[in-house]
């Protein structure tokens, strides 16, 4: 069994080497939301746990103190990390006074005269009941959807509570057990999963911030024009293959300068969000809309005949008239034109776009606020 100073001087050693490589990396990069608090919980418990190795070969009295604020701060930080990467308000209002008194009574427990294993017992209940507490967080069944990487963590988190509970309440002379080897072994396997597995949850938001960044609109929230193409073209290849037709439409608000010259660009941004959510309301969940650009929004409509989607650009041509958009006290009422066609077996997406789009343009031609039938493949060709 390896002593507690050799313990220490390996936790220490890996979480000063955890927070270098993260001061290196926050330097260069946009850190995510608790990272830097994090990066100083890593600094603090592993300068705490250097201390730990050090001070009985050190001598130095005042040390004596300083030990045990370095063990709360180190976990108050990984406290407040957590509460900042989860969003969570007001936890300044628990994290501080709570922290405030188990400073206060490991401080009292020095002056009284504790020994070194008793005052890493009420340590140690302190580390067991903020892993517990954190463990209930991550695992809670209420959390939106908690990743698998989440729940690992939070069962790594509990594994360490428990064990360092049993640690502490049941053998506090640090003598050579089964319950120190546990808390040994959970406390070194914390210091990698939690040290770890904090960074890959922020990379995980991170992907997932990027992946909708890159594929939604900003304005309207709908798919954009990439991410509309892969997925219609996905929606035609499955079309083809279980031989079921698809429909594609391509609007375009009529007159939508006009609206922007008369009322300004945030009235005209505040239009596109409205028609943007009208048309959405209306479609069925596997239909795929996109805004193209502009004032431009192409719709897919899977399992769908040229009726089916005639029906369906009626309903949205309808739904546009119906939208009220209150400027200076009055009710601007918008119009939408629509190009449609249906897509030939033999026919790829851009081909069929641009058959949509001679639809529209027949469309504005004819008078707007009308739905036009693009012309056949090889009329379009
Ligand atoms: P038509 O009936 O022929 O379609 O005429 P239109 O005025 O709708 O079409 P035009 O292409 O002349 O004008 C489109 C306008 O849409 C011009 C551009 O400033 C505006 N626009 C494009 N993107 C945005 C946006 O994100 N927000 C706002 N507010 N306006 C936009
Ligand atoms: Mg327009
Ligand atoms: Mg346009």
């Amino acid at each position: 069994m390896i002593d507690i100073q050799t313990f220490m001087l390996a936790l220490g050693i890996g979480n000063i080497s955890f927070a270098l490589l993260m001061v290196a990396y926050i330097r260069d990069t946009a850190p995510s939301p608790g990272l830097r608090i994090w990066t100083w919980a890593r600094l603090v418990a592993g300068a705490t746990q250097l201390l730990a190795f050090a001070r009985p070969q050190l001598g130095v009295p005042a040390l004596v103190l300083l030990e045990p604020m370095g063990w709360i701060a180190g976990l108050a930080l990984e406290v407040a990390a957590y509460c900042t990467f989860f969003e969570f308000r007001n936890w300044r209002r628990i994290v501080y006074p709570l922290a405030g008194l188990a400073l206060l009574l490991g401080c009292t427990a020095q002056l009284m005269g504790a020994g070194y294993g008793e005052l890493m017992g009420l340590i140690a209940c302190v580390f067991a009941l903020c892993a517990l507490s954190t463990a209930c967080l991550l695992l809670h069944p209420k959390l939106k959807n908690p990743s698998l990487l989440q729940r690992m963590i939070g069962v790594n988190d509990a594994v360490f509570g428990l064990a360092i509970a049993g640690w502490a309440l049941g053998d506090l002379d640090l003598g050579a057990s089964i319950s120190q080897m546990a808390a040994y072994v959970s406390g070194y396997m914390l210091m990698i999963v939690n040290g770890f597995g904090f960074l890959l949850m922020c990379k995980q938001r991170n992907d997932a911030t990027m992946k909708r960044l890159a594929s939604t609109d900003d304005l309207t929230g709908l798919l954009n024009r990439r991410e509309f193409f892969a997925r219609a073209d996905a929606a035609r290849m499955l079309a083809l293959r279980q031989r079921q037709p698809i429909a594609l439409l391509m609007l375009d608000i009529d007159h939508f300068k006009q609206l922007n010259d008369r009322f300004g660009h945030a009235t005209g941004d505040e239009a596109l969000l409205l028609f943007a959510r009208t048309t959405g309301g209306i479609l069925r969940e596997h239909d795929i809309l996109g805004r193209m650009g502009g004032e431009e929004f192409a719709v897919a409509l899977p399992g769908t005949d040229l009726a089916g989607a005639m029906q369906a650009a009626e309903r949205l041509r309808q739904a546009t008239m119906e939208i009220r958009l209150l400027t200076c006290g009055n009710h601007y009422t918008m119009t939408v034109s629509t190009g449609l066609v249906v897509i030939e077996p033999n026919e790829d997406l851009p081909a069929a776009l641009a058959r949509a789009d001679r639809g529209l343009y027949a469309a504005k031609r004819n008078g707007r606020n009308r739905i036009e039938i693009g012309g056949a493949v090889r009329q379009a060709a």
